[in-house]
């Protein structure tokens, strides 16, 4: 299938510069571009910090549409830590075999359910139903919850066309408040609960720092996970050697996870605000500016990855920083490699080809690059191993 966009519309502003500019809502952004920068950056966290007004790391902005600082993703260190420490465990779940197990049913079942469609729409029948359904997992809730959710669409916080959208941002607000509400009179075994019971510096959690990581779980695993399966998705009808690859190797489904994960690159970038004057690539960055760590574009740095433009299932070395890099790493990432794992290896083990009939490609506009993260729409036909 043809891209309509450069498979890696930094590659010229990566080697020539190394950073990259655009205007977001009059708040300038700075990209940094290669591997190496934005791995030293990310470890600068007292330079580049994630603790400002609560939206203001986010890419775009969402300072208009958010007042809950989301935990720990806005703070540095020692704060940060001390609440990755307490969540730690939990987000560590999915490594254990019941979860795995159930998991893989809901998989099944979804793959099972698009075999007998004679074309599936995948970003809304296959994508957010496994996102959606898996949620309900990590949350340790209710299973019927996931409906609600599907109904919300593939962005918690962007209406169709990609628009941020603050009364579509309430309704989650909304729904996380009553589901507190209702574990302060009902607790019971979901993360809620849970949080509500866990102590922080010698006391209890307060209701607005739980809202705080159940805003971060809904949010930030929602459109990247969407995209990831679809990506996967569109690139084995593309590539249909690949199916019978896991077939006859299923121990390289670990690597091609990770390697699908370095490609596609669900997050473009996140944002850090600069709290003193500095320079990166010996280009002056001024104090209260932004800068944004591009892990899309550090993700295919020729210094680092050979052939960076293609996915070698099997990719050996492969330090990528698409679930992020330094203490800010992907709290939900052990839960999007297990969805991953599985929908490989289900995917293996039930389809032999992908036809894509029809698709409409989402492509981020980030002032002078464009780039393709994933599908507004993609409608395919999967045929069965006989
Ligand atoms: C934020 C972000 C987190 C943000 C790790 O990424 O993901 C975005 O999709 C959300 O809009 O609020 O959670």
């Amino acid at each position: 299938m043809k891209n309509s966009v450069l498979p890696d519309p930094f590659a010229s502003a990566r080697e020539k510069r190394g950073l990259g500019e655009m205007v977001d809502q009059n708040d300038p952004v700075t990209m940094v571009l290669r591997h190496k920068d934005v791995r030293k950056c990310a470890h600068q966290y007292k330079t580049f910090s994630s603790e400002d007004i609560p939206g203001r790391i986010v890419v775009p902005s969402e300072v208009n549409i958010r007042e809950t600082r989301q935990l720990p993703f806005e703070l540095d260190p020692p704060r940060h830590g001390t609440y990755r420490q307490l969540l730690e465990a939990w987000f560590k779940r999915p490594l254990q075999a019941d979860y795995q197990s159930i998991l893989r049913k809901q998989i099944e079942e979804l793959i099972g359910q698009a075999l007998l469609q004679s074309q599936v729409e995948v970003v809304s029948e296959l994508a957010l139903p496994i996102q959606s359904h898996a949620l309900t997992l990590l949350l340790n809730t209710s299973h019927e919850e996931a409906q609600k959710w599907i109904s919300w669409g593939t962005h918690v916080f962007r209406s169709e066309g990609e628009a941020l959208d603050g009364d579509k941002a309430m309704v989650l607000y909304d729904y996380i408040d009553e589901q507190i509400e209702r574990a302060v009179l009902h607790p019971g075994q979901d993360l809620y609960s849970v949080l509500l019971a866990s102590e922080i510096d010698g006391r209890k959690m307060t209701k607005e720092e739980v809202k705080g990581v159940l805003v971060l779980t809904f949010a930030g695993g929602r459109d990247t996970v969407i995209n990831a399966v679809t990506n996967a998705i569109a690139y084995l009808a593309d590539h249909p050697g690949a199916l019978e690859r896991f077939r006859q190797e299923p121990e390289i489904i670990g690597r091609a996870v990770e390697e699908m994960i370095r490609y596609f690159s669900p997050l473009t970038h996140m944002g850090r605000v600069v709290k003193e004057d500095t320079q990166v690539c010996e280009h002056a960055i001024k104090a209260d500016s932004r800068i944004s760590l591009c892990w899309a574009s550090a993700n295919r740095d020729p210094a680092v990855f050979e052939n960076p433009d293609e996915i070698v299932l099997d990719r050996k070395i492969n330090p990528h920083v698409g679930f992020g890099f330094s203490h800010h790493n992907c709290l939900g990432a052990t839960h999007a490699r297990q969805i991953m794992k599985i929908l490989l290896s289900t995917l293996a083990e039930k389809v032999s080809t992908i036809q894509i009939l029809k698709c409409k490609e989402n492509i981020e506009m980030l002032s002078d690059f464009q780039r393709k993260v994933g599908y507004d729409t993609i409608q395919v036909k999967f045929n069965a191993i006989k």
